[in-house]
């Protein structure tokens, strides 16, 4: 699996000090090896989000890179209204920190209806997934493969209720359709709706049934054994967050003379960036840390499986029947598929070449 992107400054991330991040993302906080890729188009990332109706993606979104991602429809504080997002939007911003650009798509999508609960809510999901994917092979297989723009999904968020007691029916459907295409990173959406404990135990129970249900998430990945105490025991608070439990707001209040973002309740304040409050400031702490691991698993597990599946439909099947296959079963289908994986690279390659060799002597 991908290696661990490794934080070379972590002052601003390092423990969630909710002081630092006020005032940046922490895109400069990427490795050097990032660092020298990305000099030279930036770093390329899309983000979606998905979930039933209301609960926070658009405003989750717009809190979550200090960008109004949604400026036309900023909405004054004291008569917030309802937008119900009607269509696929993809939204992309570049944010430049310390020299370090960024490219970043967030791609927000309807909520699923409470009382439409078939497959349809998720069919435009997958087609926009795949159409990323296909878009990424036309452009793979073609003359101008140095300069692919990459558009795939590299992380989905999935908000849940915190109404519900748990996953609901139409929440494990729409995981399993999509957790052999994208990263899966489940949220607790509203977290203001829960006591401590009560969150727990809600956090509990959506791992038993992500457990059940044999529901792939994305795994934040270990820490190498190089990396400092420091930085180990916050990768362990990342994972132990999961899912993580989120509290969004479209206001900012101002309290003690500084300026937050937070929901106002006649009990007190709960503030958004506040990691005692809520996970938020974690889970933009995750997706930065690990962007380059999210990015590889796209590249090298689910493309691959999108990319494999195109060049041989047979391989559908199999993707997924493997969950009822024992080890042996397993090793002898992952070798004969490793084989046909090269044969078919070797058949692509030598197309590629013969193709520029075509485009070299009618040029
Ligand atoms: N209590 C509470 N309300 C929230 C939170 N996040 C968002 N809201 C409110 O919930 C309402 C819906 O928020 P949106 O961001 O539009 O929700 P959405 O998921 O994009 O909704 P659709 O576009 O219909 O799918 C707004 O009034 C928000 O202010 C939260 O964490 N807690
Ligand atoms: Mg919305």
């Amino acid at each position: 699996m991908a290696a661990t992107v490794r934080t070379q400054q972590k002052d601003a991330n390092s423990q969630f000090s909710n002081t630092d991040n006020h005032s940046f993302v922490g895109f400069a906080n990427l490795p050097n090896q990032v660092h020298r890729k990305i000099a030279k188009k930036g770093f390329e990332f899309t983000l979606m989000v998905v979930g039933e109706s209301g609960l926070g993606k658009a405003t989750l979104i717009n809190s979550l890179f200090l960008t109004d991602l949604y400026p036309e429809r900023h909405i004054a504080t004291a008569q917030e209204k309802i937008r119900h997002t009607v269509k696929i939007e993809a939204s992309t911003v570049e944010i430049e920190e310390r020299g370090v650009k960024v490219r970043l798509t967030v791609v927000d999508t309807p909520g699923f209806g409470d009382s439409i609960n078939t497959s349809e809510c998720y069919m435009p999901i997958i087609q926009y997934i795949d159409n990323q994917f296909e878009r990424y092979l036309d452009d793979e297989s073609g003359l101008n493969r140095r300069n692919i723009s990459d558009n795939r999904v590299h992380c989905l968020f999935y908000f849940i209720s915190p109404f519900g007691r748990g996953l609901k029916p139409l929440d494990i459907e729409t995981m399993k359709a999509l957790h052999h295409k994208v990263n899966i990173v489940p949220i607790i959406a509203k977290a203001d709706a829960f006591t401590l404990d009560e969150l727990a135990n809600m956090k509990q129970h959506i791992l038993e049934q992500i457990r059940e249900h044999s529901i792939h998430i994305y795994q934040i990945p270990e820490s190498d054994s190089d990396e400092d105490d420091e930085f180990k025991e916050q990768n362990k608070q990342l994972k132990n967050a999961v899912p993580f439990a989120v509290v969004a707001s479209p206001q900012t209040l101002e309290v003690k003379g500084k300026k937050v973002r937070g929901r106002m309740y006649p009990w007190g304040l709960i503030e958004v960036e506040n990691p005692e409050h809520c996970d938020f400031i974690k889970l933009r702490t995750m997706l930065i840390t690990h962007m380059q691991d999210l990015q590889e698993v796209t590249h090298e597990i689910h493309y691959e499986n999108y990319r494999s599946e195109k060049l041989n439909p047979a391989r559908r099947k199999q993707i997924q029947s493997d969950e009822n296959m024992s080890e042996e079963q397993k090793k002898i289908m992952k070798e004969k598929d490793d084989e046909l994986r090269r044969m078919q690279e070797m058949l692509a390659k030598m197309q590629m070449e013969m193709a520029e060799k075509q485009h070299h002597t009618s040029a």
